[in-house]
């Protein structure tokens, strides 16, 4: 594996954990719809989350969540665009969550660093789009769509699947012309997978490594943990916190988060043990 992540003019070092902060930018996302879809309160939020500590922003225009309808490119930049413009000025790479071409276009014009794409470059043009631009690039597994993906989602095998579909698709991307040092691939948690598939998956995040690719995993408030905690969405910040950690662990390289503050605290006590098992690292 590299040592960097290549994100355009951004070279991302891999040798400590590296937090993406979402921003929302919808009316319908499963745990904050709404709340950031005012152009001044998208921003606000954002500036907070690099306070916190943020190394990337995720700025999303689409919900993906479970049954969520699908928006327009038109829409998504109209969301998307305005708050990229008023963040021009910040220091941290930022990364547009989107699947479609037009979107990435725009938001590449804009000077954004990434683009995260749930759909893998599945949507026509995507790859092509990709393979003319120097960005970086996150390739995410889903089965099925939004739409249906939670209504039966079903496997022999999660993590050899999902394996399987990420070298599928981090190939289609080189060939398109994606240099491998751009690619980050992500299992996506939830998408299309029950919440034993999920655990399994967590409990396995180790064998995708040998992908040779960064590993970013979002794991921030899902169900999964509300299945595993019995929480409803607001209350599973401490749930979240204690997934991004154990996904760091088993060797995750960035996580998407919501809460930054509180994951940073957790990967500073968390790193504080990495060093201090390092014999060079500090003095005795
Ligand atoms: N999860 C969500 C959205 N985008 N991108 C990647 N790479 N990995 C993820 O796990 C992932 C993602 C869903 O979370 P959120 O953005 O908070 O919700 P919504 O899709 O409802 O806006």
């Amino acid at each position: 594996m590299t040592t960097h992540w290549h994100c355009g003019r951004f070279q991302l070092p891999l040798d400590r954990p590296l937090v993406m902060g979402v921003i929302n930018v919808t009316p319908d996302s499963f745990s904050d719809g709404g709340r950031y879809l005012a152009v001044d309160r998208a921003v606000e939020h954002a500036r907070q989350l690099i306070a916190e500590g943020a190394d990337i922003l995720d700025i999303g225009g689409e919900s993906t969540r479970p049954g969520a309808s699908q928006v327009s490119p038109a829409a998504q930049i109209e969301r998307v665009m305005p708050v990229l413009q008023a963040l021009r000025d910040v220091a941290v790479p930022l990364s547009v969550d989107t699947s479609e071409p037009e979107v990435m276009r725009a938001a590449l014009d804009e000077g954004v660093a990434i683009i995260n794409d749930v759909r893998a470059l599945g949507v026509p043009g995507a790859l092509a789009q990709m393979g003319r631009s120097d960005c970086g690039v996150v390739l995410m597994h889903m089965q099925g769509t939004p739409q249906t993906m939670q209504i039966d989602p079903r496997y022999d095998d999660v993590v050899r699947e999902v394996g399987d579909f990420l070298r599928a698709r981090r190939d289609e991307a080189v060939r398109a012309g994606v240099a491998p040092q751009r690619i980050a691939l992500d299992p996506g948690f939830g998408f299309g997978k029950r919440s034993v598939h999920n655990r399994r998956l967590l409990a396995h995040l180790g064998d995708l490594q040998a992908l040779g690719h960064p590993l970013l995993v979002g794991l921030s408030r899902k169900a999964s943990l509300g299945d595993m905690t019995g929480r409803p969405v607001e209350q599973r910040l401490v749930a979240s916190v204690v997934a991004a950690l154990l996904a760091i662990q088993a060797g995750a390289r960035i996580v998407r988060v919501h809460d930054v503050a509180e994951t940073r605290d957790a990967i500073s006590v968390w790193q504080a043990v990495q060093d201090a098992g390092d014999d060079n690292a500090l003095p005795s």
